[in-house]
């Protein structure tokens, strides 16, 4: 009996260190982070303005995503493709704090890679467009009302261990 409760123990000792090995991104119930060149992106599936997607991500010690190069922005792309979902998700460009000058929120550095769709940031229509989305379809980014309510990506380093 004790050598088996032993087994057991050290069988589950391998499970853990296994899992804790093979991911270097938090781990979650419905597997929402995924891992891309030493980052981890959080999908989410609950929708919600963009300040408190923003706030969100920080609980989880990550960012709103931001986007530095095209085969980032493809990743990211790829993986809204394979929910099959429609809806356009928030990422970190802000150009709150000064009109037509969009920022990375995470470190307020103007964007370096660009992805706009075409003929857009349009603060639309006149109406305050001051938040970014990339949209499942095609990739691109638009600029949107930060009161709207869609889901969003956080990202953050790989853990160390
Ligand atoms: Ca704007
Ligand atoms: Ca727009």
């Amino acid at each position: 009996m004790e050598n088996c409760f032993k087994f057991a123990l050290v069988a589950s000792l391998c499970i853990v260190i296994h899992f804790a090995q093979a991911s270097r991104c938090p781990l979650s119930e419905q597997d929402q982070w995924k891992e891309f060149r030493n980052s981890c992106y959080f999908f989410s599936e609950t929708s919600t303005t963009w300040q408190s997607a923003k706030e969100s991500c920080e609980e989880n010690g990550s960012h709103l995503v931001d986007i530095l190069s095209r085969g980032e922005n493809e990743f990211i792309h790829q993986r809204l493709n394979t929910y099959r979902y429609s809806e356009d998700y928030y990422i970190g460009a802000t150009d709150r704090q000064h009109e037509g000058y969009f920022v990375w929120e995470s470190t307020r550095s103007a964007l370096g890679y660009k992805n706009w769709n075409v003929g857009e940031p349009n603060q639309h229509l006149g109406t305050p467009e001051n938040c970014a989305e990339i949209k499942t379809d095609n990739g691109k980014w638009n600029d949107v009302p930060c009161d709207i309510v869609m889901r969003f990506i956080c990202k953050r380093p790989v853990s160390r261990e």
